[in-house]
C-alpha cells in the first residue's frame, strides 16, 4: 500500500435489512458508481453482482455477505452485503463485526419486518453506527398510488418506528426481538400523534440530521434532505442549514412573507402542506407523472433537465418504455450512489475514530485477579496491544491484530493466477489434505498493525488466555503463516502485498488453522476478540449417509469440509453413530446439502427427515404455585428406590419450575456457564451481570403469583423459595440446563442408622443466594463405623450427581431432555447389615456393578420415575412466524396454518397497502415444508419467516384414555382412532431412536370376529 495511507479517508460499511428490501440492489449501483469498472452503469440494479453463487441468482436471494472494494471521492469505501433471510443471519453477525457503518434498509411499502429489529439489533450489538435508507419510495407512487402527503405520513412512520425499535435496544438491553415484537410495535401512534414525534433529540434517525435518505434502488436515484436544501437555499432566500432543519416535520413555508413556521403559525383553515411534502415529494411525484402517463407533461421533464443541467442523451429520453426515460432521468438528477456515498463518508466514522468506541465490544477489559500479577509483564503487553487497537495503529512496526470472522471456500481455479508482481502462481502448492479443489480463505479486517504475505502470526480461539500456560492453553494458540492476501471485489480477487490497520482482506493459508473464526496477532501476549452473537442457533438437524456404503469416507470429509466453509452449519456425530447436520432452517439445509452432493462431499446422499427435538416435564399449568411446591414435602410424595444391594435408598422429590424461570434458565445458559465455571465477571456499564440474574430469578419467581393479590400469600411464597434457592446443587442436563438438583431441607431427619449423601449447595453459592457454606459441622461423636459410612456417603456424592445429569439428559416419554424440573434427592447409606453380606459384597459388585452405578442407575430411574408418575408432558420448540399476505389469500393461508397446529397471536391490515400481517406461534415439529406449502397455496403472493421463539408443553396428556361416561361420549372408547397429538409425537421418536413402541396392531379382536362372522 502507498505511503500515503490515510486511516481516515477508510469505511468499512455493510448493507443490512430484512430479506428482499432492496441490499443486493443498492450495492449494484454503489459498484457501478465507484467500483472501478467491474459493473456497467446499465446492468446497475438487475445483474445483482454481489449474488455471485449460482444458487444465490437461482432463488434471488442473498445467501452470504461477501465484500467488495469502492473508491469515492478520494475515500476506500469497503461494502460489505448481507443476507437478509433469517436463515443466514449468522452472515449478519460475520458482516457486522468487520464493520463501522451499517445502512439499515427498509422497504418503504412493506415497513418494519422481523429481520429489521433483528439487524438494528445487530448493529447495536456491535456497535456498528447506523444510517436509514427509505427503499423503494418508487412504489409509493406507482404501486399503492398514494399522494405526496400520504406518501410523507408513512414514512415519517417508518422513521418514527425504527427510532423506536433502537431506542428500546438502548433502555432495554435483553429484551428479545420475539418479546420486543410482540410487545407491540412502537411505530402505531395513530397519525394525530405523529405531530410530537418530531424533533426529539434522543432520534437516532432524523432525516432533517442527514442520516436518513430516501431511495429507489432499482432505478438508480435517491436523495437525502440537503440535497434538496441546497437547492432552495437560493430560490427561497434562505441559508440551506436553516433550510435542512426545516424540510423535515410540521415546518411551513409561508410565500407571502417568506417565512418557515410551525404548525401554531398557520393561518386557520391553511391548507399549506409541510415543507417537505411540497418541496421534495411534490416535484417528485410531478416527474413521476410527467413521464409514466401518456399525456403526461414533457416540457416538465425538459425543464428539469435544463434547470439541472443534466446530461441525460436525447435517444433515451425518446424511448417508447416511460420506465426508461424515468430512469434516466432521475438517475441523472438525483443519482443514488452519491445520496448514499455522500452520506457514509459524512455519518459513519471512519476506522480510527470507530475502534476507539467499539473496543469495549471487540476487546472487553478482563478482571484481573490477585494471583496474576506474577504475570505483570504479559498483562502490561496486553494492554498496550488493545491500545493499539483502540487507536487503530496503522504503522507497520506497531503490533499486528486482525479478526477473522468467517472462513469461505472458494475453487480453486477461482484464485488468482498471479501474485502482486505479475508472476505466475502455483496455487495447488499449498500443503493442506491435498484432496480437494476448494480453498479456505479468512474474511478478515486488520485492527492494529499491517499484515503481509508470508507473515508468522498467532491464531488464538475465544477460549485463549495469555495468562495461562501450560498444556491447556497450548489448545488455544497455533502460530501460522499468512500465504496470501486478496482485496475482495465481490467475486473477483485481487492480490495485494500488505494490508494495513482498518482494512477488510481475504488471507489464505489459514484453512488448517481455522474453523469458524479467530483472532489473528503477532505476540501470544493478546487476548482474543469477543465472540460474536447469533441471532439464532442451528436447530434444524437431519442424519445423513451416504448411498453407497463405501462412500463414507467422502462424505465425512465432505462434512469437514463444510464445517469449514458455512460459518453457522454444525456437525456431528449423534449417540447412535448418526451423522447430523444443524442447518439453521429450511433453505439453509437445502443449500448445505446441494454444496456437500457438488463440491465438498461428491457423493450421493440419503437424507433423513428433520430430527425435531422436544423436552419432558410434567404437568404444572393447572397447579396453583403453593399446590406445586406442596409436592416436595409430604411422606407420600416421593419415589423410592433402593440399589439391588439393598444398601442405598435414594427418594425423589419432584416439583415443576415456574415457566418463567425455566426460560430464564434457558436463556442464561451462557453466562451460568461461566457462573459455574467459576470465571471472573465483570460488570458492564452500572450493572453486575450476576446480580442481574439474581434480580430476573426473582422476577421470575414472582410473576408466578402475580395475579394473586393476598399480600400475605406473596410473602409466603417467596419466603418458600428463598428457602429452595439457598438448596441448589447443580443444574441439568451437562451442568447448565433448565433442571435443578435440589438438596433435601435440612430439616430432614436421619434415622441413626443410615448416612444422607450430603451435596453442597454449589450453584446457590456462585449466585450468591447463600455464603460459601463452611462444611457442615465435624460429628465429632460418632462412632468409627458411622465414620467410615459418611466417608462412603462423600465419595457417593458424584454418583447422585451423574444420576441427575443422565436423567434430565434423557427423560422418560422418549429419551429427550428434561425441562423445568426440579428434583429433591435423598440417598441415604446405610452400613452391612451382618459381616456375611460384606463378604458377599464382592460377588454383588459382580452381579450388579460397583456400588456407585447402582447408586447412580437408582437416582436416574428414581428420577424418571418421579416423571412418569406427575403426569409427565412433551414439550415442543415453537417458532414465532411473520406472514404477508394480500387479503384475498387470508382464506388459503389460514387453511395452511390451521393445518399445522398455528396459534394466531395478531393479524393486522398494513394501513396504505393491500397487505395483511399476521404473528403466529407455529410447532417446529410442523413447520417442514410450511413456506413452501404456504407459496403453492397462495400462488405465491404470501411469504414467511420464522424464528425459533421458545419451548410450550403440549397440555394434552400423552397417556389420555377416556375412563368417565363423559369422556367416552366425548372422545370415543377407544375404538376409534384417537388423535393424541402428544402421543404421536413421542411415538414418532421413539420409533426414530428405535426405543419400543406400543403399537396395537389389532386394537378390538373382538368386533373384528364379528365383522368376521357377519360375511
Ligand atoms: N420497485 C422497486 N423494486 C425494488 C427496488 N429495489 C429493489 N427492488 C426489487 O426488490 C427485489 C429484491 O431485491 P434484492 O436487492 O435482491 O433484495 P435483497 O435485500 O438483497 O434481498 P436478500 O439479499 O435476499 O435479503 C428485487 O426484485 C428488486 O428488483 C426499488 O427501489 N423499487
Ligand atoms: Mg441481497
Amino acid at each position: 500500500m502507498a505511503d500515503s495511507y490515510d486511516c481516515r479517508s477508510i469505511r468499512n460499511i455493510c448493507i443490512l435489512a430484512h430479506v428482499d428490501h432492496g441490499k443486493t440492489t443498492l450495492a449494484d449501483h454503489l459498484i457501478a458508481s465507484s467500483g472501478g469498472g467491474v459493473l456497467h452503469p446499465k446492468q446497475a440494479g438487475r445483474l445483482r453482482f454481489m449474488d455471485y453463487l449460482d444458487e444465490e441468482q437461482r432463488r434471488a436471494i442473498t445467501m452470504k455477505s461477501s465484500s467488495i472494494a469502492l473508491q469515492y471521492k478520494g475515500h476506500a469505501i469497503n461494502l460489505i452485503d448481507s443476507p437478509g433471510h433469517m436463515d443466514f443471519c449468522s452472515e449478519v453477525s460475520t458482516a457486522s463485526r468487520l464493520s463501522d457503518g451499517g445502512l439499515v434498509l427498509v422497504d418503504a411499502v412493506e415497513g418494519v419486518h422481523i429481520q429489521t429489529h433483528a439487524v438494528l439489533r445487530q448493529a447495536w450489538i456491535e456497535k456498528v453506527t447506523p444510517c436509514l435508507v427509505l427503499n423503494k419510495i418508487d412504489r409509493l407512487i406507482v404501486e399503492l398510488k398514494l399522494s405526496p402527503m400520504e406518501a410523507y405520513n408513512r414514512l415519517q412512520r417508518i422513521v418514527h418506528e425504527v427510532n423506536g425499535i433502537v431506542s428500546a435496544y438502548k433502555s432495554e438491553k435483553y429484551l428479545s426481538d420475539v418479546d420486543s415484537i410482540l410487545a407491540g410495535p412502537v411505530g402505531e401512534t395513530g397519525d394525530e400523534s405523529q405531530e410530537f414525534v418530531e424533533d426529539d433529540e434522543e432520534d437516532t434517525f432524523q432525516p432533517q440530521k442527514g442520516n436518513v435518505v430516501f431511495v429507489c434502488a432499482l432505478d438508480g436515484w435517491g436523495f437525502g434532505i440537503c440535497e434538496f436544501a441546497e437547492f432552495y437555499a437560493s430560490k427561497l432566500g434562505a441559508s440551506s442549514a436553516s433550510l435542512q432543519k426545516a424540510l423535515w416535520g410540521p415546518r411551513y413555508f409561508i410565500p407571502k412573507t417568506k417565512m418557515i413556521v410551525g404548525k401554531k403559525g398557520l393561518a386557520a383553515g391553511s391548507k399549506a402542506r409541510p415543507m417537505f411534502v411540497q418541496f421534495v415529494l411534490e416535484p417528485l411525484w410531478q416527474v413521476y407523472e410527467a413521464a409514466m402517463d401518456t399525456d403526461g407533461d414533457k416540457k416538465f421533464l425538459e425543464k428539469l433537465i435544463k434547470t439541472f443541467n443534466l446530461s441525460v442523451p436525447p435517444r433515451e429520453l425518446q424511448n417508447k418504455d416511460p420506465k426508461v426515460v424515468l430512469q434516466s432521468v432521475m438517475s441523472r438528477w438525483l443519482p443514488l450512489s452519491d445520496a448514499i456515498l455522500s452520506m457514509v463518508i459524512k455519518h459513519m466514522p471512519d476506522p480510527i475514530s470507530a475502534q476507539a468506541f467499539r473496543v469495549s465490544r471487540l476487546l472487553p477489559k478482563r478482571e484481573i485477579l490477585d494471583d496474576d500479577f506474577a504475570n505483570s509483564d504479559v498483562i502490561a503487553e496486553a494492554e498496550l496491544v488493545r491500545k493499539s487497537v483502540e487507536a487503530c495503529d496503522s504503522q507497520p512496526e506497531s503490533v499486528c491484530v486482525a479478526f477473522v470472522s468467517k472462513m469461505f471456500a472458494v475453487p480453486m481455479k477461482m484464485l488468482p493466477q498471479r501474485d502482486v508482481n505479475g508472476e505466475i502462481l502455483n496455487n495447488y502448492t499449498e500443503g493442506g489434505n491435498g484432496d480437494s479443489d476448494e480453498c479456505f480463505l479468512a474474511f478478515a479486517r486488520v485492527f492494529s498493525g499491517e499484515l503481509h504475505s508470508g507473515q508468522k502470526v498467532f491464531v488464538l480461539s475465544a477460549l485463549y488466555d495469555p495468562l495461562k500456560t501450560g498444556d491447556s492453553a497450548h489448545k488455544h494458540i497455533q502460530e501460522a503463516e499468512l500465504h496470501s492476501l486478496y482485496l475482495m471485489m465481490g467475486q473477483g480477487l485481487t492480490p495485494v502485498a500488505s494490508a494495513r490497520a482498518g482494512n477488510i482482506v481475504a488471507i489464505r493459508g489459514l484453512g488448517q488453522h481455522i474453523l469458524k473464526s479467530a483472532t489473528l496477532s503477532s505476540t501470544k501476549n493478546c487476548w482474543p476478540f469477543s465472540s460474536m452473537t447469533f441471532q439464532v442457533s442451528p436447530t434444524l438437524k437431519v442424519a445423513i449417509e451416504p448411498s453407497d456404503p463405501v462412500d463414507m469416507a467422502a462424505l465425512m470429509r465432505g462434512l469437514r469440509l463444510l464445517n469449514r466453509a458455512d460459518p453457522f452449519v454444525e456437525v456431528s456425530v449423534s449417540a447412535r453413530g448418526e451423522h447430523v447436520l444443524a442447518a439453521a432452517g429450511e433453505v439453509h439445509l437445502e443449500r448445505c446439502i446441494k454444496d456437500l452432493k457438488e463440491r465438498f462431499a461428491k457423493v450421493n446422499l440419503e437424507i433423513s427427515p428433520p430430527l425435531v427435538s422436544f423436552r419432558e416435564t410434567i404437568e404444572g399449568e393447572s397447579l396453583n404455585p403453593f399446590d406445586k411446591l406442596k409436592s416436595l414435602t409430604g411422606n407420600s410424595n416421593y419415589i423410592e428406590k433402593t440399589t439391588p444391594n439393598g444398601r442405598c435408598t435414594v427418594r425423589v422429590h419432584i416439583l415443576k419450575l415456574p415457566d418463567a424461570l425455566t426460560k430464564l434458565l434457558d436463556d442464561s445458559s451462557d453466562l451460568l456457564e461461566d457462573i459455574i465455571a467459576g470465571k471472573a465477571i465483570r460488570a458492564q456499564d452500572d450493572e453486575h451481570p450476576v446480580e442481574s440474574l439474581k434480580k430476573r430469578i426473582w422476577d421470575a419467581i414472582e410473576s408466578e403469583i402475580s395475579d394473586t393479590n393476598a399480600e400475605k400469600d406473596r410473602e409466603k411464597y417467596k419466603l418458600l423459595w428463598e428457602n429452595l434457592l439457598k438448596r441448589i446443587w447443580a443444574l441439568g442436563p451437562r451442568q447448565v440446563g433448565p433442571n435443578m438438583l435440589l438438596l433435601p431441607d435440612s430439616t430432614t431427619e436421619e434415622d441413626g442408622s443410615s448416612v444422607l449423601v450430603k451435596g453442597t449447595p454449589y450453584v446457590s453459592e456462585r449466585l450468591g443466594f447463600v455464603s460459601n457454606s463452611d462444611e457442615s459441622e465435624a460429628k465429632t461423636s460418632t462412632s468409627a463405623e458411622i465414620r467410615s459410612l459418611n466417608e462412603e456417603a462423600d465419595s457417593l456424592r458424584s454418583s447422585v450427581l451423574s444420576g441427575f445429569q443422565v436423567a434430565t439428559g434423557s427423560g422418560p416419554l422418549c429419551d429427550e431432555p428434561m425441562w423445568g424440573l426440579a428434583f429433591v434427592i435423598e440417598a441415604s447409606v446405610s452400613p452391612f447389615v451382618s459381616e456375611t453380606e460384606a463378604i458377599h459384597q464382592q460377588s454383588q459388585s459382580d452381579q450388579y456393578g460397583v456400588f456407585s452405578g447402582q447408586v447412580m442407575t437408582a437416582v436416574k430411574e428414581a428420577c424418571k420415575t418421579a416423571v412418569l408418575q406427575k403426569n409427565p408432558r412433551i414439550v415442543e420448540g415453537m417458532y414465532f412466524c411473520e406472514l404477508n399476505t394480500p387479503t384475498e389469500f387470508l382464506g388459503a393461508m389460514y387453511a395452511v396454518l390451521s393445518r399445522r397446529r398455528a396459534r394466531i397471536l395478531k393479524e393486522e391490515m398494513q394501513e396504505g397497502s393491500p397487505l395483511f400481517t399476521v404473528h403466529a406461534y407455529v410447532p417446529v415439529a410442523e413447520s417442514f415444508g410450511f413456506a413452501d406449502e404456504l407459496r403453492r397455496w397462495t400462488s405465491g403472493a404470501s411469504s414467511a419467516l420464522l424464528v425459533l421463539s421458545h419451548w410450550e408443553a403440549l397440555a394434552e396428556d400423552p397417556f389420555f384414555v377416556p375412563k368417565t361416561e363423559e369422556e367416552k361420549e366425548e372422545f370415543g372408547d377407544g375404538s376409534s382412532v384417537l388423535q393424541n397429538t402428544a402421543r404421536k409425537l413421542i411415538d414418532g421418536v421413539r420409533r426414530r431412536k428405535g426405543l419400543p413402541v406400543e403399537e396395537k396392531v389389532v386394537q378390538f379382536a373382538t368386533k373384528q370376529r364379528t365383522l368376521a362372522r357377519k360375511v
